[in-house]
C-alpha cells in the first residue's frame, strides 16, 4: 500500500507544550508488505512508527514498552486472521489500553464494521492519504492518553480513599475488609490470627501541654514506629484519633503477645522529638484478641473483645498489653 506525501509538523505537541513522542506500531502478517506505508507515515508525522509482526504484537508483555497505537493492516488473503488479532490485542492485559486502528482494503464489505465491533477504535480504508492517516493517529493518541490519565486519577482516588492523610497509614475503610480476609484465611488454613487495638495513653495531656500540632507530630512518629515493628503482610491502620488496629495472620497467642509487647516497648523506649527541640515520653496500651482457626468469632466480636482488653489495660495502669 502507498500513501500520498505530506508532513504535519507539531502533531505530537499539545497546547501545554512538549508531549512525549507517541509510538505507533504497524502490525502486519508480513511486515515487508507494508514497508511503503511505514515510510510514508514516518514522513507524515513526528511520532515513532515501527513495523511489527503479528506474533510480536501478541507476544507483548506488560513489562515491554507497549505501543500507544496499533495500526493493524488486514491480511488480504486471510482477513479473519486480522479480526482475530484485533480481538486478541483488545482483550490481552498488556495491550488492551492501546488504541487500535484497523486498516482495510477499499470495498472489503463488512470487514471494517466487524473490526470496529471487535474493538478497533478507528478504521482506515486503503488507499489513504498519509496526512489524513496521521491526523487520525494523533487523535487516537490523544484519546489514549486521556484514558491513561483517567485511569491514573481513578487509581489515585481509590488509593487516597483508604489512606489516613496525617500518618499515611491505612484507615478503617481499608482495615475492615482486610480483617475479613484474614479471618477467611484462618478458616481455610486452620491457623490462628491476632487482632489488637492500640490507644495512646493520656494523649489529651500531650495536646493540652504541648499543643495540637505537637500531638500531630507524635502521631506521625508513632505510626512510623508501629510500621517499623510489623511485617509487610500485617494490617496496620489508624482507626480513630489516637487509636490504631493491627492484625496479623498466622499468629497464635504466644507470638501475638510477643508482637504486642515489642510494639508497646518500641513506643516506650525512646522519647518523641518535637519540632521545637523538646521531646516527650509517650506510652500506649494494647488490647489483644486471638481469632481462632476454623469458624471462630466474627470480626466485629473479635474487635469488641480487643476493645474490652484495651479498657482493662487502661484501668490497670496503662502502658500494658491485655488479652
Ligand atoms: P487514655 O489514656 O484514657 O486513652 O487518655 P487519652 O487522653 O488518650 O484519651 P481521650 O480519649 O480522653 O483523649 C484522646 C485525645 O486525642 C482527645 C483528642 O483531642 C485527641 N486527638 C484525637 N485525634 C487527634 C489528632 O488527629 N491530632 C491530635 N493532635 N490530637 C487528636
Ligand atoms: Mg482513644
Ligand atoms: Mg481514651
Ligand atoms: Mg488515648
Amino acid at each position: 500500500c502507498r500513501l500520498a506525501q505530506g508532513t504535519l509538523p507539531g502533531l505530537a505537541e499539545g497546547a501545554a507544550g512538549f508531549v512525549a513522542q507517541a509510538h505507533v506500531a504497524i502490525v502486519a502478517a508480513l511486515p515487508n508488505s507494508v514497508q511503503s506505508l511505514h515510510r510514508d507515515l514516518s514522513r507524515a508525522t513526528s511520532d515513532h512508527i515501527s513495523l511489527m509482526a503479528e506474533e510480536a504484537a501478541i507476544g507483548l508483555a506488560a513489562e515491554n514498552r507497549v505501543p500507544d497505537v496499533f495500526l493493524v493492516v488486514t491480511d488480504a488473503g486471510r482477513p479473519e486472521r486480522t479480526l482475530r488479532l484485533i480481538s486478541d490485542l483488545r482483550s490481552r492485559p498488556a495491550t488492551r489500553k492501546s488504541a487500535l486502528c484497523a486498516v482495510v482494503p477499499a470495498g472489503s464489505g463488512a470487514l471494517g464494521a466487524i473490526a470496529l465491533d471487535l474493538g478497533a477504535d478507528d478504521l482506515v480504508e486503503l488507499p489513504a492519504e498519509a496526512t489524513e492517516l496521521a491526523l487520525r493517529l494523533s487523535s487516537l493518541v490523544r484519546r489514549k492518553r486521556q484514558g491513561d490519565r483517567m485511569r491514573i486519577s481513578i487509581a489515585d482516588g481509590l488509593r487516597l480513599s483508604v489512606l489516613d492523610p496525617l500518618t499515611g497509614l491505612h484507615n478503617r475503610r481499608y482495615a475492615m475488609p482486610q480483617l475479613h480476609r484474614i479471618r477467611e484465611h484462618a478458616r481455610q488454613s486452620g491457623r490462628d490470627y491476632a487482632v489488637m487495638v492500640l490507644d495512646i495513653d493520656r494523649f489529651k495531656t500531650i495536646n493540652d501541654t504541648f499543643g495540637h500540632a505537637a500531638g500531630d507530630t507524635v502521631l506521625v512518629q508513632i505510626a512510623e514506629r508501629l510500621r517499623a515493628n510489623l511485617r509487610p503482610g500485617d494490617t496496620l491502620a489508624r482507626i480513630g484519633g489516637e487509636e490504631f488496629v493491627v492484625a496479623s495472620a498466622d499468629t497464635p497467642l504466644p507470638a501475638a503477645r510477643a508482637l504486642a509487647e515489642r510494639i508497646r516497648h518500641a513506643i516506650e523506649e525512646r522519647p518523641f522529638a518535637l519540632t521545637d527541640g523538646r521531646s516527650i515520653g509517650v506510652t500506649l496500651s494494647v488490647g489483644l484478641a486471638i481469632g481462632a482457626a476454623g469458624a471462630g468469632p466474627s470480626v466485629d466480636v473479635l474487635l469488641e473483645s480487643a476493645d474490652r482488653a484495651l479498657f482493662k489495660s487502661k484501668s490497670e495502669g496503662r502502658n500494658q498489653v491485655t488479652v
